[in-house]
């Protein structure tokens, strides 16, 4: 049976796409929105009150998830969410995110102005600190509500300047009072450009995301000695940032020589960074990605060797440590069934695929049913202010994510884990 014909907005989701991009907006025409700064506090409230003003209820965990909730005709039924982030990049764009969030904000308007109430009640949900920029892990806020993180692990992480987590959520005043994980959902749906070139080359609207790629974060610190850049000779020379230049070309080479995998060196801090003062420690960050577990194994087995190496060659210490590893995985059948059907009755072409990029709907699909829907965006370009979507293919992104969400609420609501009914958080 066909789910009601319900169309959303496109000219409302786009108006608010373009309108959140002016809180935290760049020069270059894109966001710099870093979690828990002012920035985020501004597009918070914002997004706060559009959801009450169509008679959401708003609920705030203790790391500053927001939940809008929507009651549904089951009150015992745990809600259906929908989520994603609004926190950027330093270099950001419009979409990463946001859309996610604002095509959910367009859903939940187009259900309140037909009347429409559902089975089970519907969350939209801004996950705090995706980005993982600012304060390390990435997907921090639905990793503590997966339980994958407690919250003190995320109050003592520290930014750059030294600054917690903690301390920077309370400044910001969206620490809210409901227990982490106490709100739980009965299935999650996100909607994200792809922030990759497939769907582009292969003129597809939607992509149906079977999952998502193994990711690992390390820091990495090379130890050599301070001394002087005028009288310190080549041969006796300790310096960190020459060993650090070999590692950052030998990371690049790994990951180039496995097929699928991708390893990036995104931050270098080097010390004293004096011009005139021969490095004497380097830290460095590795982002290593790759669908299969096994194979990160080999590339981490690898880096360690090649630091083996610089360490005998060189006279200097150099330590790897993994700080972050999210395992491959697999969305719910369920989920993606409802995205393909919805992606077939609008009439889009879609493909199956895996994203490259991590999402909250990662952590999100350990404790409920979970999927993604992806939509191009130009030249695949993401985590780049230059990042752009198309009215049209937003358009198809937020439809075919109220259609997956209706039509699972109607096929699958009555199979809610009876344990998440019980602990159902709708009231
Ligand atoms: O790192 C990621 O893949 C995501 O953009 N946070
Ligand atoms: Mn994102
Ligand atoms: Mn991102």
């Amino acid at each position: 049976m066909r789910t009601p014909n319900l169309m959303i907005d496109a000219e409302r989701l786009w108006s608010d796409l373009m309108e959140t991009a002016r809180i935290g907006g760049t020069t270059k025409g894109g966001i710099r929105r870093l979690t828990l700064t002012d920035e985020d506090r501004a597009v918070r409230e914002w997004f706060r009150s559009q959801c009450e003003r169509i008679g959401c209820t708003v609920r705030i965990d203790e790391v500053g998830n927001m939940f809008a909730l929507r009651p549904g005709r089951r009150a015992d039924l745990a809600p259906i969410a929908i989520g994603s982030h609004l926190d950027t990049q330093p270099t950001g764009g419009k979409f990463d995110g946001v859309l996610g969030v604002l095509a959910g904000l367009e859903c939940l308007r187009t259900l309140h102005e037909a009347g429409y109430e559902t089975n089970a009640p519907l969350a939209l949900v801004n996950w705090t600190n995706e980005e993982g920029s600012r304060f390390a892990p990435a997907m921090l806020g639905s990793g503590v509500h997966a339980g994958v993180f407690d919250r003190a692990y995320a109050d003592a992480r520290q930014d750059p300047a030294g600054v917690l987590f903690g301390e920077a959520l309370d400044g910001i005043g969206f620490r809210g009072d409901e227990r982490v994980g106490s709100i739980a959902l009965g299935a999650m749906f996100e909607l994200h450009i792809e922030q990759g070139p497939i769907l582009e080359e292969e003129g597809r609207t939607i992509g149906v995301v079977k999952g998502v790629q193994g990711m690992r974060w390390y820091d990495v610190e090379i130890v050599g000695r301070e001394s002087h850049a005028g009288s310190t000779p080549m041969r006796s020379r300790k310096d960190a940032l020459s060993v650090a230049a070999r590692l950052v070309i030998d990371v690049e080479r790994l990951a180039r020589d496995v097929a699928d995998a991708v390893a990036t060196v995104g931050m270098v801090a080097v010390h004293p960074n004096s011009r005139n003062v021969v490095p004497g420690r380097v830290n460095l960050s590795i982002d290593l990605r790759h669908p299969d577990a096994a194979v990160l194994d080999e590339l981490e087995l690898g880096f360690e060797k090649v630091l083996k190496t610089l360490e005998a060659e060189n006279a200097i210490t150099a330590t790897l440590t993994r700080i972050w590893d999210s395992p491959p995985v697999p969305f719910d059948e369920g989920c993606l069934a409802s995205i393909r059907k919805a992606s077939e009755d609008a009439g889009f072409p879609w493909r199956e695929m895996v994203s490259g990029a991590g999402h909250d709907a990662a952590y999100i699909a350990r404790i409920a049913p979970t999927a993604m829907i992806f939509i191009p965006c130009a030249g695949g370009l993401s985590h780049n202010e230059e990042e752009d979507a198309s009215f049209d293919d937003c358009r198809a992104g937020a439809q075919v994510l109220l259609q997956a969400v209706l039509d699972y609420d109607r096929r699958f609501a009555d199979s809610v884990p009876e344990f998440q009914r019980s602990r159902s958080g709708a009231r």
